[in-house]
């Protein structure tokens, strides 16, 4: 890495160099207005607009980094925080990334609950996890630890179970697979350094954090501007309150109106159905860029 170009004054942010976070995580970096270059032989950017350096890394390595300071910030999945449990504070759940670590048997397993697992080996790139998990149920099994490939140790006979991701469960299916429980679901972190959040960085690191905060939020809501006869206000109101209440101006056509709001993503479709049903007309949804709060 060229040491040089490295500022002592710049934010530092580890982010995964290739691989399921990779593709999100510059997009929502690029979409809290970051300007710099990044392809993959790339091991750090500078960006032009912000005091910042990304740096390119394992995700394996990113809470380690984060933890002894030699960068301020990381984006990880939840499952390597839980998994290596590193001193560093939790800023925002960043909404992807999404997976679930799970026990999982072969489908013709005899095997039906997780008490049956007394005794048995399992295999996990995630010890630690596993073995808190079957601690906490009071069940004592052999954990055996596997870098790659998990899924395929029940058919080579090497565990009776697995622990291990799944997000889609194709490869669970794949691999003759089903799932026994569920240990905890995970998505992607935004991760400080303590001393990042002490010392003269704690200024970059708000703006920052304010500015991936308006992504994830434009993210959750959709700008919705619809007409209606006036009369019935008060109960669209109702439907859609807005971010505070939403916005109303006259139309030219007496006795109608023009409502300008905000709507959650999560409840979008059956918001929609609603003020249809309450009368109202012409309705225009807009994908929104940035809410800053
Ligand atoms: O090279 P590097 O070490 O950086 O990458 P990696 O290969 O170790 O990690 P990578 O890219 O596979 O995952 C990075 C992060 O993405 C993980 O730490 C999780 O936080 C998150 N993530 C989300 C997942 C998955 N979804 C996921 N499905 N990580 C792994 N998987 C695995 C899963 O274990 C299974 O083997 O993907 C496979 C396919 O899953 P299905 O259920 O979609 O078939
Ligand atoms: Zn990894």
């Amino acid at each position: 890495m060229d040491k040089k170009k490295l500022s002592s004054k710049n934010l530092k942010l580890a982010i995964q160099k290739e691989g399921r976070l990779t593709e999100e995580t510059l997009e929502l970096l690029r979409k809290a207005g970051l300007e710099f270059e990044s392809y993959k032989q790339k091991l750090f950017s500078l960006c032009r607009n912000f005091p910042l350096e990304i740096l390119y890394v394992r995700d394996d390595d990113i809470s380690g980094y984060v933890e002894k300071g030699i960068v301020d910030l990381g984006i990880v999945g939840q499952n390597i925080l839980n998994e290596k449990q590193p001193k560093v504070r939790k800023l925002l759940n960043l909404r992807y990334g999404f997976c679930s670590l799970v026990v999982a048997v072969p489908k013709e397993s005899d095997i039906s609950t997780i008490k049956n697992l007394n005794g048995k080996t399992i295999s996990t790139s995630y010890p630690q996890s596993a073995k808190r998990f079957f601690k906490e149920n009071g069940i004592s099994a052999d954990i055996v630890k596997i870098s790659g490939s998990v899924e395929i140790t029940p058919a080579l006979g090497i565990a009776e179970a697995i622990v291990d991701l799944t997000s889609s469960g194709s490869t669970m299916a794949l691999n003759d697979l089903r799932v026994l429980t569920g240990i905890y679901d995970s998505e992607a972190i935004l991760v400080a350094n303590e001393k990042a959040l002490t010392n003269g960085r704690k200024l970059l690191v708000d703006k920052l954090l304010t500015r991936f905060k308006g992504v994830l939020a434009a993210r959750s809501y959709k700008y919705v501007m619809m007409n209606a006869p006036e009369n019935i206000l008060g109960r669209l109101k109702e439907i859609v309150p807005g971010l505070k209440s939403p916005t109303v101006s006259p139309l030219v056509q007496k006795g109608w109106i023009s409502i300008q709001t905000v709507i959650k993503e999560e409840i979008f479709w059956e918001t929609v159905e609603k003020l249809k049903k309450a009368g109202a007309q012409g309705i225009i949804v807009l994908p929104i860029e940035k809410i800053i709060i």
